[in-house]
């Protein structure tokens, strides 16, 4: 059996999904502070309610059902972190120390744990951005990531513990909203532009950012979950690539569908944290170890995203 804490978030709640559908249902169970939103995703299989902070709970649970991994995605955003910076550093701490250590005492055989170019800061070099280069975070999410890579590797060098880890780019999906994060407006927009709304875009026109559309990035967890521990030579963090794109650059592919598409720019305190992330990452080594290989571009994922988008409307709407 599989766990995957932070279940109902952006990210937990299609990787549920997918791992559902691999692995079957009642063999995935979902964990989170709350239920889920997607009636989807609630009907589809076990739900626990867990704090991660709460390491007896958490430790009675992995103890109950035996799991053989574990994906932790609970973790407060780059956004919502610099609004509650010591909330943010101990959610993000704490649950991760509190998975790798009953990982370690219940020998959950595999540990998924996310971490993001916001790993990346400003004397960091921007373009095609390295596996291994300079990091100075100034969000407390990224510095909690930054943390948090060290001590997977040291649980791995240190314990043995097969921890496996992707720096995400802005995550882009249909199913599920995003949760106080900085690339959230590429996935508002789209939702705006089918309800024929203008979209106030958080960022400057120009902000170039790393993005990816979610089939890849569960594509790519997967994958990694899924290559033999001696194809693994990264255990910080890999570096994970797929497009780059700004906010002027997303609505000319919107309009392309949808013409009448109107946009305004108001910059907010998110500006700056976007501008402190690289502008494209270097994924070479995920590329050589197990075989990364995106499948979207802009234009694809953007037909996608409007056309699921439109049923779930119609969906919704009868
Ligand atoms: C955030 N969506 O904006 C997350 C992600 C690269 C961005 O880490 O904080």
């Amino acid at each position: 059996t599989v766990l995957v804490i932070g279940a109902s978030g952006q990210l937990g709640s299609e990787l549920t999904l997918a791992l559902r559908d691999l692995y079957g249902a009642a063999s995935v169970v979902a964990a989170d502070v709350a239920p889920p939103k997607q009636a989807d995703l609630r009907d589809s299989g076990p739900f626990e309610l867990v704090d991660v902070l709460d390491k007896k709970v958490l430790g009675d649970l992995v103890s109950k059902y035996k799991f053989r991994q574990i994906y932790h995605l609970a973790a407060v955003l780059s956004a919502t972190g610099e609004k509650n910076p010591k909330f943010a550093w101990r959610l993000n701490m704490e649950g991760l120390f509190n998975v790798l250590d009953l990982a370690l005492e219940q020998q959950v055989r595999k540990v998924y744990w996310p971490s993001s170019i916001a790993v990346f800061g400003p004397h960091t070099p921007r373009e095609h951005t390295p596996q291994h280069t300079i990091m100075d975070p100034n969000t407390v999410y990224g510095i909690s990531k930054q943390a948090g890579e060290r001590w997977c590797e040291y649980y791995f060098h240190k314990f043995g513990l097969d921890v496996r880890s992707l720096r995400y780019p802005g995550l882009i999906g249909y199913k599920s909203l995003p949760g106080g994060g900085t690339t959230d407006y590429a996935v508002d927009i789209y939702h705006k532009a089918l309800q024929g709304e203008t979209f106030e875009c958080f960022l400057n026109e120009d902000t170039y950012l790393p993005m990816m559309y979610m089939p890849d990035a569960l594509k790519a967890t997967l994958d990694l979950m899924h290559a033999p521990a001696a194809q693994i030579s990264v255990r910080d963090s890999y570096n994970l690539g797929a497009m780059s794109f700004s906010p002027e650059e997303i609505t000319a592919a919107i309009r392309r569908h949808i013409p009448s598409f109107n946009i305004i720019y108001k910059p907010d305190a998110r500006q700056q944290i976007a501008a402190s992330w690289p502008k494209s990452i270097n994924d070479s080594m995920a590329r050589k170890d197990w075989g990364w290989q995106p499948a979207y571009t802009l234009d694809t994922m953007t037909a996608d995203m409007l056309s699921n988008l439109k049923k779930l409307q119609a969906a919704q709407a009868v």
